[in-house]
């Protein structure tokens, strides 16, 4: 039987719309989130975003699908010989905390490591992660950066010194490596196809006939693994035309004889042994790029960093660019200003490489430069128990289960494990082999500030939803670092206020709530605190006229961060807001 609505006439009632950023892939896309009773109802693109333009792909739109999926975790899982058991977080933790501290007094502190996957992004989420396993004295931090972006960043780092970002706004010609943007970048694709329509010529090197190479004026498919042959080709090519930026490899270039020593080797007949490409594509390519230079975009992508010779044909295609003149010019490479974010790792004053991080003997450039830990050896070191113990992992937002190669060998790894943590919104794959599960907070159940180098920008997305035992990454590691004596390294949690009535003023800590818990532009003070008395706000002069009470719930007040008073945090609205 249909039961009729409850009337939905209350303030709490009404939808309303929220911005903020999707972080489902690292398009970072502006959202409105519209929600209603507490609860999302709708995701639409924000139509004044610079960036998507109001766009979403089906992931973005299909955002509340995650959040209220059936599947989803809500309750900390423990492994007991009878299956799984759930528990309450606080016991979790508890557990948690005293059976790393039983290995770390068994094997050392390094005996446990940090997984950290992709489904939680860089910057802050990934720094917070470094910290933590820092602050408990082990170097080792693992990400899936193991087979992910390190290698293309590497390549650049050697080749420029620097890492480089596309400048698809002004380029005449962009030749894409081994990218797929139309389904791994949108926003990225609208750029290349907005450049497409001013004119500019567009390369797709694929062994496949992908969406974008089917827009492309050359398609090249190589052999999987020999684009370094066709990047070799075409530096042979320009250099043996003279068509170089003499000026650029004049000044700001070493080894240029060798390099052309080298490239001579690579004839577009011989690029055609190695790759199978017509020699006729390769010196189409080389026309197409010497014909726009200075502005031409080399983009890598995935499809070059997953080869034993990655780093070495990356490299090529970056000394594509330099010949090209098109090293940090408008329309081509721009070297990447690293955006000032506040570093919140602990490598200056905790470096800890006197404690042997895995891999970093074994792949001394990988660590040297983007002090990452070897995800692969850290799981051969689970298995041997060389060259010490790992024992315990911590992992979170990623399914090695599944996207690690040689996923039986995974499987044994982890398993192999004496404690293994997972911190997911399901039980996937990994989650199944762990010893403790526990529910973590998708992307609209946190804050976070995101820093995009391509784009320039620096975004921040807001916790929109907040369940009960549902962690986000900070406040984890805050609580654990917490119950290991690192606690020191995770002072935060809330910030001070002040919050004044025209009565009086009190300072207290604060938290920030999400629009589920309680209605935007009210504040919630408990009373009977010496340290936080709410009554020094409360009037004495305003009555029920029938009951005679005072007003003690619905109090004006104005909220400033405490430390700078000059900076308020909000006001409240016309409408009576305060709660005391
Ligand atoms: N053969 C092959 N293997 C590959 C690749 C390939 O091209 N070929 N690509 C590689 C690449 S580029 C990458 S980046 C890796 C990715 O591999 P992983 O880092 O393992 O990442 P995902 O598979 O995205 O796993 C993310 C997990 O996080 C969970 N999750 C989603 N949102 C959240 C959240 O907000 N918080 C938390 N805590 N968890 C969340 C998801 O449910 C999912 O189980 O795979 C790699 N594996
Ligand atoms: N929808 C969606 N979007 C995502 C992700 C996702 O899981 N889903 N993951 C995100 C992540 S973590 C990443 S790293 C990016 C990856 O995004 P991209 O860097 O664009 O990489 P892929 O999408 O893996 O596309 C790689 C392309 O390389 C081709 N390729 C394979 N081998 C070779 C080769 O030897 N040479 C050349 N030239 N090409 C080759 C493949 O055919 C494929 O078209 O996508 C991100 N965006
Ligand atoms: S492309 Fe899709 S998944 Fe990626 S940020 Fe945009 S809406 Fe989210
Ligand atoms: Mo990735």
């Amino acid at each position: 039987m249909l039961r009729p609505r409850k009337p939905s006439s209350s303030a709490a009632a009404e939808r309303q719309a929220f911005q903020t950023l999707c972080r489902m892939c690292d398009d970072h896309c502006a959202l409105n989130v519209y929600m209603q009773e507490g609860r999302v109802v709708d995701i639409d693109g924000f139509a004044e975003h610079p960036w998507n333009r109001g766009r979403l792909c089906n992931k973005g739109r299909a955002a509340a699908d995650l959040v209220y999926h059936r599947e989803r975790l809500w309750k900390p899982l423990k492994r007991t010989a009878s299956g799984w058991q759930e528990i309450p977080l606080e016991q979790a933790l508890d557990e948690i905390a005293a059976r790393v501290r039983d290995i770390q007094a068994r094997h050392g502190a390094r005996s446990i490591g940090l997984w950290k996957g992709e489904a939680v992004g860089f910057a802050q989420q990934e720094e917070t992660a470094r910290r933590f396993i820092h602050a408990i004295g082990s170097p080792n931090y693992f990400s899936n950066d193991s087979l992910c972006f390190n290698g293309r960043w590497i390549g650049y780092a050697v080749a420029h010194g620097a890492w480089s970002v596309p400048d698809y706004g002004q380029a005449r010609c962009i030749a894409l490596w081994g990218a797929n943007p139309p389904y791994a970048h949108p926003n990225m694709t609208q750029m290349i196809m907005r450049a497409r329509r001013r004119g500019a010529r567009l390369v797709v090197v694929d062994p496949r006939l992908s969406a974008i190479a089917r827009k492309a004026d050359v398609h090249a498919a190589p052999l999987p693994g020999t684009d370094g042959a066709l990047a070799w080709g075409l530096i042979g090519l320009l250099v043996g035309r003279g068509d170089y930026d003499r000026e650029l490899v004049g000044k700001h270039s070493v080894g240029f004889p060798r390099l052309a020593e080298y490239a001579r080797g690579f004839t577009p007949q011989a690029v055609e042994k190695e790759s199978g490409l017509p020699a006729a594509t390769v010196e189409r390519i080389a026309d197409l790029m010497a014909q726009a230079s200075p502005a031409v975009v080399n983009y890598v992508g995935n499809g070059l960093e997953h080869h034993e010779n990655g780093i070495n044909n990356i490299r090529a295609v970056a000394y594509l660019d330099t010949l090209l003149g098109a090293l940090d010019r408008k329309g081509g490479n721009r070297l990447a200003e690293s955006l000032r974010t506040n570093r919140l790792t602990l490598y200056q004053e905790r470096p800890l490489t006197e404690l042997g991080p895995i891999g970093a003997d074994r792949f001394p450039v990988l660590y040297g430069l983007r002090r990452e830990c070897h995800s692969m050896s850290a799981l051969d070191t689970m298995l041997s128990g060389r060259p010490y113990p790992l024992k315990g992992l911590l992992l979170t937002a990623a399914n090695p289960a599944l996207t690690n190669p040689n996923t039986d060998k995974v499987r044994r790894a982890l398993a192999a494990l004496e404690l293994l943590v997972v911190r997911d919104l399901f039980l996937t794959e990994t989650a199944q082999l762990a010893h403790y599960v526990l529910p973590a907070a998708s992307f609209l159940e946190r804050s976070e500030l995101h820093a995009h180098p391509m784009f320039q920008v620096v975004g921040l997305s807001r916790k929109l939803l907040s369940f009960p035992g549902v962690q986000d990454e900070y406040q984890f590691w805050h609580d654990l670092a917490h119950r290991l004596g690192g606690g020191a390294y995770f002072p935060w949690a809330g910030e001070r206020a002040r919050v004044s009535s025209r009565v009086g003023s009190i300072e207290i800590p604060v938290t920030v709530c999400a629009p589920n818990e309680i209605l935007p532009g009210t504040v919630q003070i408990t009373h009977g605190y010496r340290q936080a008395n709410v009554n020094l706000l409360t009037p004495d002069d305003l009555f029920d006229p029938i009951s005679g009470f005072p007003l003690l719930k619905a109090v004006p007040v104005s909220i400033e961060r405490a430390a700078d008073r000059a900076a308020p945090l909000g006001t409240t609205g016309p409408r009576p807001a305060g709660t005391a």
